[in-house]
């Protein structure tokens, strides 16, 4: 299917993003049931994967491995990832007029491959204009925790992936690129404290969606 802007503008496209162990995948859930009682019917998904052929390439990303991962191949699988999951999943939806909400999307390449492992931010965005022409989330939920916090929730979970072996330090930077990128948008994103009791953040979470429905009606 080919890139096209007008296809952005009939649906919603909303990614949650944050470091490690922030809460996304509690609070997807939340948001679906969220999205379902105000009568949509959201597209649930996430990346690295989304499709079959993305969902490998997911694997291929998070398996640990004995030999060294070279970060450029990091960076280009995230997007070949991103360039099946959009022109398969992504696009087709939003151009029905759906609404698209995805754990984790662009925003966690620069905060990832650009401010933790260090690769040029203008690769990225070159990549990014590539893969998705003009496509770019509405909405974007930052869950923002300090990593000392995230780590321990982390610690109780277990199993542990390529990513997650990585030291604080290099959360840190996640953290920070990602807080970055919110400054620089303030209208695209919306920060919510991670370190609060559950049911303050989702009730942040639920005006923030308010707000975002409000503004497009
Ligand atoms: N990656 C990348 O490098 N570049 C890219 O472009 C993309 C991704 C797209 C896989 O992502 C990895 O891919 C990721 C970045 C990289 N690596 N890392 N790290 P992922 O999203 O699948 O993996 P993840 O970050 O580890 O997410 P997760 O496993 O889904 O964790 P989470 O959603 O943040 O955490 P959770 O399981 O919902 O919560 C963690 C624990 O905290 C759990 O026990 C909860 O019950 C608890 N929790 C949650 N909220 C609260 C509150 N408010 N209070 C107390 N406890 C809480």
């Amino acid at each position: 299917m080919t890139l096209n802007t007008e296809n952005t503008a009939r649906g919603c496209f909303i990614t949650l993003e944050g470091s490690e162990g922030v809460g996304k995948s509690t609070n997807l859930a939340f948001i679906q049931q969220w999205l379902e009682e105000q009568g949509h019917q959201p597209m649930m998904t996430r990346e690295p994967g989304g499709t079959p052929m993305a969902e490998e390439i997911r694997e291929l990303l998070l398996s640990q491995r004995d030999e060294n991962v070279s970060q450029k191949a990091e960076l280009l699988l995230m997007f070949a990832a991103r360039a099946q999951h959009l022109d398969e999943k992504i696009l087709p939806e939003l151009a029905r007029g759906g609404c698209v909400v995805s754990d984790r999307f662009t925003d966690a390449t620069y905060a990832y491959q650009g401010y933790a492992r260090g690769l040029n931010l203008d690769w990225i965005a070159q990549l990014e204009q590539l893969v998705q022409e003009n496509v770019r989330p509405d909405l974007t939920i930052l869950l923002d925790l300090p990593t000392e916090v995230a780590r321990q929730r982390m610690n109780k979970r277990g199993t542990t992936d390529r990513f997650e072996q990585e030291q604080s330090e290099f959360f840190d930077r996640v953290r920070q690129g990602y807080l970055t990128r919110a400054a620089a948008e303030p209208e695209r994103f919306a920060i919510i404290d991670a370190g609060q009791a559950l049911e303050q953040v989702q009730q942040d979470i639920a005006e923030v969606l308010q707000g975002f429905f409000l503004q497009r009606s």
